[in-house]
């Protein structure tokens, strides 16, 4: 059975993934951070296939006995501090983790692996990495700016990545994923926080809904569809570097107008209150991918689209939030 280990394995790419891996016969092993860490233990109830090593993207020997443990034959590094907005607030863990994580995972990767190495390895690449856009759409030849201390970590990870490629011959990837939700999303991130939000007003558990700037566009796929391009990914002849992108905008006001509609709600701006505690420091206006790369080298295409994936959203959270009220009463 070929096996593969998991970097962030408890947040909501993590999770598709090793359910996909897992479908496909691998044994899967889970890098999980901290004493007690109420994620992993919450992971071992959802996910109980799962074989969960301890260790952190901050300590290198830990990833080195990661490594020498799972003897993965592929690596998933989705492990990130992962929220652009708290990346201003904590840029130096940011870097740490997000930035100079992928270095010592590939240096774990190399000690562990030996010459012909025979591991491979997935970087989880960012479109923030592209920021204040050069070029639109942006693809994998667009050069980077990036808006966030989150988006400079990014940048570093996918380049070293690219280098320990060029340098050791290294099977590495990196795929420059742009946003990807799910009814698994976390909710700091504005797709989940809106569609629980919708739900709760629905249900008359909220009645308003602060939010930073409405005027940003992403380019919004569904998680499901996007892990199973990292399989891809590292599934060809010859690594390289893939953009993973639905090719489509929205702004986030489009999605907020979508998911209260989704409820049965019209007058969403009675709701929606706008919050400068929401704002950033500099913003990453607009964001659209060209993933024809990833569409004829790959195979990969999207199957869900915007309209589908905010309905699914709203309804996973409107049956989530009845139940909770249900089981309160
Ligand atoms: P993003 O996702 O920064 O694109 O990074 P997020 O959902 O946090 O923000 C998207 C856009 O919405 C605007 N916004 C708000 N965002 C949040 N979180 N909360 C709010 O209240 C709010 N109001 C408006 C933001 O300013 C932004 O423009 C995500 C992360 O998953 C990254 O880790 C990943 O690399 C990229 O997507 C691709």
């Amino acid at each position: 059975m070929p096996r593969a280990l998991i970097t962030g394995i408890t947040g909501q790419d993590g999770q598709y993934l090793a359910e996909l891996l897992h479908g496909k016969g691998y044994d899967v092993f889970g890098l999980v951070k901290g004493q007690n860490n109420p994620r992993g233990v919450l992971l071992q109830e959802e996910l109980p296939f799962v074989e969960v090593v301890s260790g952190d993207l901050q300590d290198l020997l830990s990833l080195v006995a990661a490594l020498e443990y799972a003897q993965p034959d592929e690596i998933y590094n989705l492990g990130a501090m992962s929220f652009v907005a708290l990346s201003f607030r904590q840029s130096e863990l940011t870097a740490n983790v997000t930035g100079l994580g992928v270095l010592r995972m590939l240096e774990a990767m190399r000690m562990v692996g030996g010459t012909d190495n025979p591991m491979r390895f997935y970087q989880a690449s960012s479109s923030e990495m592209f920021g204040k856009v050069r070029e639109t759409p942006q693809s994998e030849r667009t050069p980077f700016y990036p808006r966030s201390p989150y988006g400079v970590a990014k940048v570093f990870g996918h380049d070293i990545t690219v280098n320990y490629r060029d340098s050791y011959g290294l099977y590495a990837c990196s795929g420059i994923l742009f946003n990807h939700e799910s009814p698994r999303r976390g909710m700091e991130f504005v797709t989940r926080k809106v569609t629980n939000a919708v739900a709760r007003i629905k249900l008359g558990l909220q009645h308003e809904l602060a939010l930073g700037s409405l005027d940003p566009h992403r380019d919004w796929g569904f998680a499901g569809d996007y892990v199973e391009a990292m399989w891809l990914m590292l599934q060809q002849d010859e690594p390289d570097d893939f953009v993973v992108a639905t090719g489509e905008t929205h702004s986030v006001r489009e999605f907020v107008e979508l998911a209260f509609r989704a409820a049965g709600i019209e007058d969403w701006q009675r709701y929606v209150r706008q919050d400068e505690r929401f704002m950033r420091p500099a913003e990453v206006d607009l964001l659209v991918g060209d993933a024809s790369k990833a569409r004829s080298l790959l195979g990969w295409k999207p199957r869900m689209g915007f309209e589908e994936l905010v309905t699914t959203m709203v309804a996973h959270d409107l049956d989530q939030e009845r139940q909770r009220s249900t089981r309160s009463r």
